[in-house]
């Protein structure tokens, strides 16, 4: 019976069914054991997919921005899906999404799908639940794959991570804090777009970015081009899809696509092999993991020795010799 389930949801995932795509983000997001099945069988099938990511500070427009963009992105040819990660919701599923996604709905195409992803707030939960929902569309044949994230603490770095190209939507009030602004959203941008420039401000701000991007060049990144936009009014959207196009074509000139790639992948391989590792020590009654830390507790053995024990539990043999170094 499972696997007839997993059968008919992969099918239908493969053929962008959209109840079976938003099923099967729902086992990611859910952690249901039976997504690692699903992503076995498309896992050949992803790598096609560009990741564009949005992040910026809350209230900002990024979601506006996004469900243009998303049109923009339709009209040129791709297959377009929307991801918004909330890091502060408890709900998920499409539930709290966003209104400014709404006007999407209208659209009706197939070739659009969008969706909310709660965190969960678990450490690392997000990412790897977002990263397998993330393949799931890629296997799904979108094409273009657009992730909101507010941007604050870890989760616009995890994002970053996981993005070809990483966008950073400021708005001109952003002005008066930007020598404050968090060296993250500095460090992982790709492309500037002030926001909400219908506003005063935000052409100085758009300079003080510059100037600031003067100071701190980042070597072997191209520097990020700043642009200015009215999401609401529809205003720089086209020229914020060109300028995410150029970047790209950047990257894969250069191979950095694949570089990018491959090094998110590792952080994905060492995350999943870390995951597995503290399950691993947990799963059961965690008895042999307590009997190890009543040890540690009583001095008997330093953590550094403990951890070398339970590795070589693992791996089936006597207690590695500790290193010499
Ligand atoms: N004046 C002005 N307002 C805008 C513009 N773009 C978006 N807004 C408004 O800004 C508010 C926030 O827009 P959202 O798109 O929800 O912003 P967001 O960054 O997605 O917000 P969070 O997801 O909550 O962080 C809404 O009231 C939008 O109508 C713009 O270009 N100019
Ligand atoms: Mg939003």
């Amino acid at each position: 019976v499972t696997t007839n389930r997993i059968d008919a949801l992969t099918e239908g995932l493969l053929k962008a069914e959209p109840v079976s795509v938003a099923r099967l983000i729902s086992w990611a997001e859910n952690r249901d054991p039976r997504i690692e099945e699903v992503l076995r069988r498309v896992y050949p099938r992803t790598g096609q997919a560009y990741r564009l990511g949005i992040t910026g500070p809350p209230g900002g427009g990024k979601s506006t921005l996004i469900a243009k963009l998303a049109v923009t992105f339709r009209d040129r040819g791709e297959r377009v899906a929307v991801v918004a990660v909330d890091p502060t919701s408890p709900f998920s599923g499409g539930a709290l999404l966003g209104d400014r996604y709404r006007m999407l709905d209208l659209v009706a195409d197939p070739g659009i799908f969008i969706r909310s992803m709660a965190t969960r707030g678990s450490q690392g939960g997000l990412a790897s639940a977002t990263v397998d929902a993330l393949d799931l569309l890629d296997a799904a044949g979108f094409t273009m794959v657009l992730v909101e994230t507010v941007g604050v603490g870890q989760v616009e770095l995890d994002i970053a991570e996981t993005s070809d190209t990483v966008v950073v939507v400021l708005v001109p009030e952003s002005g008066d804090s930007i020598q404050a602004m968090k060296a993250g959203l500095m460090e992982i941008a790709d492309l500037f777009v002030v926001n909400k420039a219908d506003r005063e401000g935000a052409d100085r701000l758009a300079q003080a970015l510059e100037s600031m991007l003067d100071l701190h060049a980042r070597g072997d990144r191209p520097r990020p081009e700043v642009l200015t936009a009215a999401a609401a009014k529809g205003a720089g959207i086209e020229e914020i899809a060109d300028a995410a196009t150029r970047h790209r074509r950047g990257l894969e000139a250069a191979g950095d696509l694949e570089r990018r790639r491959r090094r998110t992948m590792k952080q994905r391989l060492l995350g999943e092999a870390r995951r597995a590792l503290v399950a691993r020590f947990e799963g059961g009654d965690g008895e042999a993991l307590e009997e190890l830390l009543d040890r540690v507790a009583r001095r008997e053995t330093t953590p550094h020795d403990a951890a070398r024990e339970m590795m070589a539990a693992i791996e089936g043999r006597g207690t590695p010799p500790a290193r010499k170094d």
